[in-house]
């Protein structure tokens, strides 16, 4: 896309700029850190999870430090790790991780205080109201010893079932009754009052899945009883089978108007695709209450998926398409309450369009665009070659430019239209609309 962004002539560049339509790559201003890229759309994070062990690479921390404004201790904080024999707590590892962030100025999401699994073996074998008490001693104790140094703590972790029932996870603490959840959230509240208190889950990220839906039933019964929680994580682990789904925005939002921050927590996708990275940044700008973005490690070798190729830097530290994409789109984002972000309804060429992405496969992507300010328009929209446009909706399609340029006019069918994208092997390009004209 830079090459096509070079060919601009000036005054077509700064005529898109202005209409807020693109901002082109490198423009002033715009951040070269994913850090400080989100630091810069209403003082966003974008963390990743980091391994003591890996504190001693030098090319590992080199990219930590340059890149990332937030961490989560991808085990150190695990009750196993933290309190090992019942009543002996041990912090070595997490302490390490700690400062480490402390000496770059970036926050730490805690991860995780009570949860099903990675239990030592003490815990594994308690039940009851033993286990209700040492699990409220856990989350007191390691609570404490983090007090101030935690932003965010992932209070429970995964407590709610996959499938269709919506119902909670069996495990010893759902055994001990179902308000343990509320309980966990309230003794953390007390041992440090001024950390931000999260519910982390996986496959909660589409919006009609029962679990998202149990979830945010949970989440909005604490709010009406007054349960101390201030947000709730989304995993975003599209690996393993799981993709991207196109509803994640109404996910973010419909949690957001509940009255909690939420937070994408272990963000991480098979092969990297960047146009489904984009999709997710988008989304969370989108979405004022998203606060944070965390990636599941830094480069492809540390994933827990490394056979996946998920993250945003290869095994030797190069930065991939997914980042550049990322990177982009924290640039180019808008959110409402950045006070820097353009009117969505600037002139420019009298309208504006605006790109949703849709629902990302292997092969292909579906993307929706939606024009505002004039009922009569045509949009211009690049696509990069070898990707090819297979189907279009809700609008009058043409094309020039050997089939990847593409002019859509009104069809009668309103003002959103949208088409699927082949990715013919190139995952890291995705369509860019090039004007918007009132006629
Ligand atoms: O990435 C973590 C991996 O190193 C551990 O072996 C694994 C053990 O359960 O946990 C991984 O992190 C998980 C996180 O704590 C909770 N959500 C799912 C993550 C991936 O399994």
């Amino acid at each position: 896309m830079k090459r096509k962004h070079a060919a601009l002539t000036l005054p077509v560049a700064v005529l898109l700029a202005v209409a807020g339509a693109v901002v082109l790559p490198g423009a002033a201003g715009a951040a070269t850190t994913l850090g400080a890229s989100a630091a810069a759309r209403d003082s966003r994070v974008f963390g990743t999870a980091v391994a003591a062990s890996k504190l001693s690479d030098t090319a590992y921390t080199t990219i930590l430090n340059r890149e990332f404004n937030a961490v989560t201790p991808e085990n150190e904080m695990k009750i196993d790790a933290t309190e090992p024999q019942r009543g002996q707590f041990s912090y070595g590892n997490a302490d390490r991780i700690v400062a480490h962030a402390r000496g770059q100025g970036m926050r730490v999401r805690g991860h995780t205080l009570a949860w099903h699994s990675q239990q030592p073996g003490w815990m594994q074998s308690l039940s009851g109201s033993t286990l209700r008490s040492a699990m409220l001693n856990h989350v007191t104790q390691v609570a404490t010893h983090f007090k101030g140094q935690v932003a965010w703590w992932d209070v429970v972790n995964e407590a709610f079932a996959d499938g269709s029932s919506g119902a909670r996870r069996d495990s010893n603490l759902q055994r001990t009754g179902n308000d343990w959840i509320e309980a966990a959230f309230t003794a953390a509240r007390a041992a440090d009052p001024s950390a931000k208190l999260c519910y982390n889950d996986y496959n909660t990220d589409n919006w009609s899945a029962a679990k998202t839906q149990a979830v945010y039933r949970m989440v909005q019964d604490f709010k009406n009883r007054g349960v101390p929680i201030d947000c709730v994580g989304f995993q975003a682990h599209f690996t393993g089978g799981s993709s991207y789904p196109s509803n994640f925005r109404t996910t973010l939002s419909s949690f957001a108007a509940l009255g909690v921050d939420v937070h994408i927590t272990e963000l991480d996708i098979t092969n990297a695709p960047a146009a489904a990275y984009t999709s997710v940044t988008n989304d969370c700008l989108a979405v004022p209450r998203c606060r944070a973005i965390t990636v599941w490690g830094i480069r492809d070798s540390d994933s827990w998926r490394s056979g996946e190729s998920p993250l945003l830097f290869t095994s030797s530290g190069g930065k991939k398409a997914a980042y550049t994409a990322v990177l982009t789109a924290l640039n180019n984002g808008t959110s409402p309450s950045d006070p820097a972000s353009p009117s969505p309804s600037s002139p420019g060429g009298g309208c504006t369009a605006s790109i949703t992405p849709g629902t990302v496969w292997g092969d292909r992507y579906n993307t929706s665009v939606t024009v505002t300010g004039s009922s009569t328009w045509t949009v211009t929209i690049d696509i990069t070659a070898p990707q090819k446009v297979s189907t279009t909706w809700s609008g009058a399609f043409t094309w020039s430019n050997g089939g990847n340029t593409m002019t859509v006019k009104p069809n009668g069918s309103g003002a959103t239209f949208g088409f699927t994208t082949m990715t013919n092997g190139n995952s890291s390009a995705w369509p860019q609309i090039t004007s918007c004209t009132a006629s």
